[in-house]
């Protein structure tokens, strides 16, 4: 059967409002990455790291799923292979938009996480420096997303999922952070036939067998429209 390994990052939800990192307004140039988005800032500073996933995860619950999320639901729906979704945002609308098969691998904005005891929950609106996790008390709630330096999750099934694909689509990102930025390689060189959607070319394009460039919500569901007429 025919497996599709989807790689999605920062521009599919670009449209529905969302941030993305590395372009010109994006998240980088308003925050330093040490400053919010590794494990020494949390503990240097939690009030501002909290601060920085309080506002990303009110902006979320506010975004809607757009088109392209909503193409890759309808790839998963009607493909008569195997469809999964290993996605780099902490965003929950490839769910929303109806996807099943969805790896967070850098976490999830809507997880709390207690470092004391590894309990997890669902993460309330705002969490504060002081919240007690409710499995042990301790004051040790963070927000489950991956920093950097930590272990991405879902490794168990990306691994397996990159030497069996048939075909790996990467969409919406500048293949600057790894691992994932070594995924087309890698499953190019286990037989997959590499594909890259992005807004324009990145860093890493050269590793992609084909390109399709412009807005996620016009060539995304362009091109599940023609993986779907190739297989009726
Ligand atoms: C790990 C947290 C070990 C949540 C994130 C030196 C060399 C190589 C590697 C390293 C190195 N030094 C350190 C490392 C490792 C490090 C790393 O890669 N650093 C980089 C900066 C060099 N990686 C790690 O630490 C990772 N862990 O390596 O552990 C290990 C490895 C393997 C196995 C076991 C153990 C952990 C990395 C996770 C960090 N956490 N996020 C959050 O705050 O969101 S990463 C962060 O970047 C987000 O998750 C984001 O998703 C991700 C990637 O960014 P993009 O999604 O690509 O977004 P970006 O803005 O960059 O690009 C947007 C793209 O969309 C652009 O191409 C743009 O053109 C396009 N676009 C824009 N608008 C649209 C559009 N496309 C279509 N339509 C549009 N409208």
């Amino acid at each position: 059967m025919e497996k599709i390994v989807i790689l999605t990052g920062a521009g599919i939800s670009a449209e529905s409002g969302l941030g993305t990192f590395r372009d010109e307004e994006g998240l980088w140039a308003q925050h330093r990455i040490e400053d919010v988005a590794t494990p020494e800032a949390f503990v240097r500073n939690p009030g501002l790291v909290h601060g920085f996933y309080n506002a990303r995860r009110a902006q979320a619950v506010k975004a809607n799923p757009n088109v392209a999320h909503g193409a890759l639901a309808r790839l998963e729906r009607e493909f008569t292979g195997e469809v999964l979704i290993i996605t780099q945002n902490v965003d929950d609308l490839h769910e929303r938009a109806g996807s099943q098969s969805v790896v967070h691998m850098h976490g999830a904005l809507n997880g709390a996480l207690c470092h004391d005891c590894d309990h997890r929950w669902e993460a309330p609106l705002v969490m504060r420096v002081g919240d007690q996790c409710p499995q042990c008390s301790a004051q040790a709630t963070r927000p489950d997303i991956v920093w950097f330096g930590e272990v991405p999750y879902g490794m168990e099934v990306i691994d397996p999922a990159l030497s069996t694909a048939d075909l790996f689509v990467s969409i919406g990102t500048s293949g600057q952070v790894y691992p994932a930025a070594a995924y087309a390689q890698h499953s190019g060189r286990m037989g997959a036939r590499t594909v890259e959607l992005n807004l324009e070319q990145a860093a890493y394009s050269r590793d992609f067998d084909e390109q399709h460039y412009g807005l996620a919500t016009e060539v995304v569901p362009a091109w599940v429209a023609g993986i779907l007429a190739d297989r009726h």
